[in-house]
C-alpha cells in the first residue's frame, strides 16, 4: 500500500446572511468567506522525457500553469505522488496570468519558468502516477492524475 498524502481540501465557507429590517433601512451582514484557492494548475506531466529521464537541464518534469488574471507567489508550493515522492519550488517563485513554471526533477540553472529539484532518482512514473499540488501552508491546491503515454 502506497500511503496517500493527505487531502486537506479547501474549505467551503457559508456565508451567512442576516437581514434586520431597522425602519426604512436595512442591515446586510455577511461571514467573510476564505480567500479563494490560488489559481495554479498541473497541466501537464512530461514523465518519460527522450533518453535518460533526469538529464540536467531537460529531464522529467511537471508543468504548472496559472489559470486566473492575478499572479500568483507560488514560493514554498510543492508536489507529493503517490509514493510520497516530494518535488519543491524555491521561494521567491511567481505565475503571472497565463503564465507556466516547470518544476524538474533531475539538475538544471533555475531560471524564471524552470525550477530544479537536483534529485537523483526519478519521482515521475514513466506508466503512471496521481500528483497533488499544496501551497506552502499545506493547503490543496491541484490533483493530477496521469498514464503511461504508450
Ligand atoms: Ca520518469
Ligand atoms: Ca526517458
Amino acid at each position: 500500500m502506497k500511503p496517500k498524502p493527505s487531502l486537506r481540501r479547501w474549505g467551503v465557507a457559508i456565508a451567512a446572511t442576516t437581514a434586520t429590517a431597522v425602519g426604512t433601512g436595512a442591515f446586510i451582514q455577511a461571514v467573510h468567506a476564505d480567500p479563494p484557492p490560488p489559481t495554479i494548475e498541473i497541466c501537464c506531466v512530461d514523465a518519460d522525457v527522450h533518453g535518460a529521464d533526469l538529464v540536467s537541464e531537460h529531464g522529467e518534469h511537471v508543468t504548472l500553469t496559472n489559470t486566473g488574471t492575478d499572479t500568483v507567489s507560488v514560493g514554498g508550493f510543492y508536489l507529493v505522488d503517490a509514493a510520497s515522492n516530494r518535488l519543491d519550488i524555491g521561494s521567491g517563485y511567481v505565475i503571472p496570468p497565463g503564465g507556466e513554471l516547470r518544476v524538474y526533477t533531475g539538475p538544471g540553472t533555475n531560471a524564471t519558468t524552470r525550477y530544479y529539484n537536483g534529485r537523483t532518482s526519478n519521482v515521475l512514473n514513466n506508466d503512471g502516477d496521481t500528483l497533488w499540488l499544496y501551497t506552502a501552508d499545506d493547503d490543496l491546491v491541484h490533483q493530477y492524475e496521469y498514464t503511461g503515454t504508450w
